[in-house]
């Protein structure tokens, strides 16, 4: 029930403009943040698919990451940097994985993009 008023609610923000997680950059609403610069913001997911699950998102707010431009490359670069450096301070030494979901059949459902770095456990393959 709580995820799926929190999808609900992120897609109505998404539809009206910024989404939670800009709310989560301005400090509105709470996350627990392992990681921030000028850039971007990493901060644990709510609901954790593994037992390390966080999320790299950059600040300004792209919706997605099929939107994406050739401006936008030195950001997706720094994003990955980060994404590695914070897994290896998580103490991710066996390896995790990185997903992007987009648009709807990627499931993706806050559009302000955002990288999922799962780990902890042995993940299976393919994905769902
Ligand atoms: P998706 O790729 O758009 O489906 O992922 C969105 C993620 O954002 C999902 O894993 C949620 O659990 C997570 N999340 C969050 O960490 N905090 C929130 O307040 C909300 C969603 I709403």
């Amino acid at each position: 029930m709580a995820a799926v008023l929190a999808r609900g609610l992120a897609r109505g923000w998404a539809a009206r403009g910024p989404t939670i997680f800009s709310k989560i950059i301005a400090r509105s609403v709470p996350a627990t943040i392992l990681y921030e610069d000028d850039k971007c913001l990493v901060f644990r997911d709510v609901a954790p698919q593994a037992p390390v699950h966080f999320l790299v998102i950059p600040k300004r707010p792209i919706p997605r990451i099929s939107r994406v431009g050739p401006q936008d490359t030195e950001l997706l670069g720094h994003l990955l940097v980060v994404a590695a450096r914070t897994a290896q301070a998580e103490g991710l030494a066996d390896g995790y994985r990185l997903v992007i979901n987009d648009g709807k059949h990627g499931a993706q459902s806050v559009y302000h993009l955002h990288l999922h770095v799962l780990g902890g456990r042995q993940l299976g393959w393919p994905p769902g």
